[in-house]
This record gives structure tokens, sequence and C-alpha cells, in this order.
């Protein structure tokens, strides 16, 4: 009682009818009509997923809950006075749409920990991976390896009963969860640094032990990043890659692990989650190009010039959904001014901002200029020493965790079916319409 585990087994019967009662009054409506140009256009614009946990308003931006990233400031508990949000205090709120009592954030910590180590194997795989192995492709592999101990996979072999789903999909979300600072951590010290691990400490909270386990623990501030950067990650509605890849493998049953992996696949693309790491290496590669660690706002602009003369895009700036500057990103900026306003590099990130909205508006076809989570976050991580871009995305992945998984359980207790929307042929779309 008083778990999380308890709660979500309450607000379950709820949940089934309130969708029921979505059917019966609502099922035969449109929500959006399908044109031949979304079909080609990776289906921007059709409204085509159920996806209870965030909703992206184009002007707005993310809301979790129904909560915005201020009104989460205000509602969800810190760890130090007037800080960042506690990640635990999200996972709650994603898994339930309620704001945790501190209680339930401490039951909710405890039970994290309690999951946190690792198989010896799993470690053993991730020493054996080659430093030039990319973190994101260690990452899927160690995830796709923690599926040995899926407790839904087993209990779908021995016949679990339709409704009981939810159960063991549960467990595997907190498990992974509850397993993922570890697995990144490990993959950091092993490329970058001298392959040890600080051994976890189950009185931390999940960002706590994060940061200590990465190697930077003892900045306070860190930590606080670590805190903002996991709240902040953990979801954006259901149609981004890594969320609907996780909903498209789960719907096929299967297990959280394979449905997670198969997700990292899709967060490792440039176009998503990769952009972190992107945004990061062209900044350098600008700061390098110019020999000046503050280049003018000119020089930014030239350069941005020859990147779109080059035919590459500008990482961090765009989006399919957004239209305007994301909160995420006016998030990770306040925390910049709080506390490292005379960064060099976060002068530069601003720059970018003043600079790059207007020579993406004069491409005339960019339908968002204005950055995303991905244009800021990485300039925060390198203030406090973690410079190694290459790894960003796999933090990304940690947070993601969070929301995707959720959904994963409430996929199972709704029994939503497995997706499988209809393709068509060039010629069977001109023999429709000709
Ligand atoms: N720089 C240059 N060109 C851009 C651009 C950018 N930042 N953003 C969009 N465009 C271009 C597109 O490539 C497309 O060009 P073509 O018609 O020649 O193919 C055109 O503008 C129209 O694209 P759009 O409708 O505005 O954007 P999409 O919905 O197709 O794509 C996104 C959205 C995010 C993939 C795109 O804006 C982009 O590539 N941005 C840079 C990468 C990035 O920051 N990704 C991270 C997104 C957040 C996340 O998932 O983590």
């Amino acid at each position: 009682a008083g778990s999380l585990k308890a709660r979500i087994s309450e607000l379950i019967p709820q949940k089934q009818a309130e969708l029921k009662d979505l059917k019966v009054k609502y099922g035969s409506k449109k929500l959006s009509e399908m044109t031949v140009d979304m079909a080609i256009g990776g289906m921007r614009g059709a409204n085509a997923l159920l996806w209870d946990l965030s909703l992206l308003d184009p002007e707005e931006g993310i809301r979790f809950r129904g909560y915005s990233i201020p009104e989460l400031y205000e509602v969800l508990p810190s760890a130090v006075k007037g800080g960042e949000p506690i990640p635990e205090a999200m996972i709650w709120l994603l898994m339930t749409g309620e704001v945790p009592t501190e209680a339930q954030v401490n039951s909710l910590t405890e039970d994290l920990n309690s999951r946190a180590a690792l198989p010896e194997f799993v470690e053993r795989i991730l020493d054996n991976c080659p430093r030039d192995l990319h973190p994101m492709s260690q990452l899927s592999i160690a995830v796709n390896a923690l599926q040995r101990d899926s407790i839904f996979a087993k209990a779908y072999h021995d016949g679990v009963h339709k409704k009981d789903y939810w159960e063991p999909t549960f467990e595997d979300t907190l498990n992974l969860i509850a397993k993922l600072p570890l697995v990144a951590s490990k993959i950091y010290r092993n490329v970058f640094k001298d392959g040890k691990v600080a051994p976890f400490d189950p009185k931390l909270d999940y960002a706590h032990n994060f940061s200590n386990m990465l190697g930077y623990g003892s900045s306070e501030e860190f930590t606080e990043l670590m805190r903002l950067y996991l709240v902040l990650h953990a979801d954006h509605e259901g149609g981004n890659v890594s969320a609907h890849t996780t909903r498209l493998v789960g719907s096929a049953l299967s297990d959280p692990y394979t449905s997670f992996a198969a997700a990292m696949g899709g967060l490792a693309g440039p176009l998503h989650g990769l952009a972190n790491q992107e945004v990061l290496r062209w900044i350098v590669h600008m700061v390098e190009h110019l020999k000046t660690k503050n280049p003018s706002k000119e020089q930014i602009a030239q350069f941005c010039h020859e990147t779109l003369a080059h035919g590459n895009v500008i990482p961090g700036y765009g989006h399919a959904v957004l239209r305007k500057t994301d909160p995420r990103y006016v998030a990770q900026r306040n925390f910049a001014l709080k506390h490292l306003s005379h960064d060099p590099l976060f002068q530069t990130v601003s720059n970018l901002y003043e600079v790059v909205p207007k020579i993406l508006t004069e491409l005339g076809k960019v339908k968002n200029p204005w950055p995303n989570v991905d244009a800021h976050s990485g300039c925060l991580l390198c203030h406090y020493g973690l410079t190694e871009a290459d790894f960003y995305t796999v933090m990304f992945g940690v947070s993601r965790s969070f929301g995707v998984l959720s959904q994963l359980v409430w996929d199972r207790a709704l029994g939503l079916p497995i997706e499988r929307p209809k393709s068509m042929t060039m010629e069977s779309i001109r023999k429709m319409f000709d």
C-alpha cells in the first residue's frame, strides 16, 4: 500500500471506464482527414495516436499530464529549496496523472534503488564493447541484454491472462528505469574515463546517484542539472520517433526491454535525440573554425550560411509540431542564467538564438525557425566538464524511459491492440483518384 503500483492498480478501472466511454460517445468521430500529402510527408498533422501522458501545443509547447514546465516547478517537490523538480516525482506524475506527496516520492526512490543493480553478465558485455562503438549502440545492446530477466516475457510464456498484462509490464518498466543510470554511467566511464564507476548509494535519490556514478556528484549544481535534465526529456507526446517506436514495438507484445531498445535506435538519429550531440559538435567546430571562444553575431551568421550551403541542417533548431521556442529550451536557459551566465559557450548559444531564427525564416521553407530542447543541453553539461558530446543522447535516453515506458504500462492496462496502419502503393493511390 502507498506504492506506485498500488496507486496504478486503483486507477486502472477508472481509466478503462473512461476509454470505454470515449469509444461509445465519440468512436465514429473524425480526428483528422488523411491526405496523400500526409501519407508521403511523414504523417505530419495526422491525429492518429492515443497518448495520455503529455500533449504538445504548437504555440505553448509541452504539458505533462496537464502541467506546463513552469507549473511543474510549482507543484513537484524539489531536493534543494527552490531548486529543480525531482525526477521520481515526474515518474509518479507521468504514471498516475497525480502530483505525489513527499512520502510517495520517497517510497518510489526506495523502490527504484532496490532494483538498480545490473546482472554481472550485462556489466561484462559493456566492459567488452570497443571504445569506438557509439554509446547509443552500447545502450541498445545493454537494454537488449537486460531482456533476459523480463518478467513480462516470462509471464506471457507462462500464459498470463491478458487482463493482467500491465503488472509484469510495470515490473519490467520499474526495473529498467532503475537500472538505466548504472548502464549509462558504465558506458560513460568505460568509453571516456578509467572504467571505474562510483558505488551506488541506496540512501541517495535517482539523480544524485546518477551524477555520482558519472563522476560529477561532488557538484551539487551538476546534480541539480541532472534533475532538470531528467525531468525535461521524459516525454514529448506520442508521435515522436522514440515514443512511437516504443508504442509500435510494444503493441506486438514485445516486452518493455525489447520495445525500449528499439526506441533507442530511433533516439540515436540525428534528426531526433542525436541532435544534442550534433549541436555541441557543430558549435565546437564553429568556435575552432573561427579561432575565437566568443564569435560575434556576424561571424555566427556567416557560419550558419555556410552550413546551409553545404546542404546540412542547423542542429537544435526546428520542430515537426512546435511553432515557437521550446519551453524545454527556456527552462535550460533559465538554469544557465541562474548558475552560469558568464560561460562563453552559453553566450554563444544565446547569440545563436538571436541569429538563427531569422536565417531559417529567410529560407522560406522551414516551418519552425525556433530552438528545440537539443539546442541548449550540451552547453550546460560542458560547463561542468561533461564535454563528451557522443554521450549526450544516452542521457536523453535515460530520461525518455520515464515517459515511453509509463505509457506502455497504460497501453497494456487499457488493452490497446497491435498497431497496423494500412499502406498503399503509388499505383494504388493513383487508381483511387484517376
Ligand atoms: N536547418 C536547416 N533546414 C531545416 C531545419 C534546420 N534546423 N529545420 C527544417 N529544415 C528544412 C527541412 O530539412 C526541410 O527541407 P526540405 O524541404 O529541403 O527537405 C524544410 O526545412 C521543411 O521542414 P519542416 O517541415 O520545417 O521540418 P520537419 O517537420 O520536416 O522536420 C526537424 C523537423 C526537427 C527534423 C527539422 O527541423 C530538423 O532537421 N532540425 C534540425 C535537427 C534537430 O534539431 N532535431 C531535434 C528535434 C528535437 C528532438 O527530437 O530531439
